[in-house]
């Protein structure tokens, strides 16, 4: 019995530290995120890689995406403009973050077929704190994201 209370104790601390660390984290720009992502889509195929863009609306606290997958592409990773890889796109809280061409995006590289416009492809997108979200990404031609960056 002794064992039994001395170990409640320590749960019973473990539990304050958490709720300590927990309010700690509650920061005023903080809290929960709330994120929508909008107007995914990939250029075709250039060579045997691709980019990806969308455009991520965080209505709430900070948060990170960590890790996209793409059905049938087998390298996918996160861009700045300089085609330099990143752990993490940083989603500040109450805030629009656009990838889009000439800026960051996501590269699609190890393609199992090249991309065609009009097809689409099945997106998972991972983040630090909320959960995955799965997405559409349509496959435009090049004229067709020149016209859409241009309107
Ligand atoms: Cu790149």
């Amino acid at each position: 019995m002794k064992t039994r209370s001395a170990s409640a104790a320590v749960v019973a601390a473990l539990i304050a530290v958490l709720v300590g660390v927990f309010v700690l984290r509650q920061a005023p720009s903080e809290g929960t995120p709330h994120v929508s992502v909008t107007d995914v889509y990939a250029s075709e195929t250039a060579g045997d890689a691709s980019s990806m863009y969308m455009t991520f609306d965080n209505s709430g606290g900070s948060d990170d995406l960590v890790a996209v997958i793409v059905t049938g592409v087998g390298q996918v990773s996160i861009h700045d403009a300089d085609m330099r890889p990143h752990d993490h796109l940083r989603l500040k809280g109450h805030h629009t973050t656009k990838l889009a061409p000439a800026g960051g995006h996501i590269m699609l590289e190890s393609l199992s077929s090249p991309l065609r416009p009009g097809t689409q492809l099945d997106v998972r997108l991972m983040f630090k704190r909320s959960a995955p979200i799965e997405v559409t990404a349509d496959v435009l031609s090049y004229d067709q994201i020149n016209q859409k960056i241009s309107s």
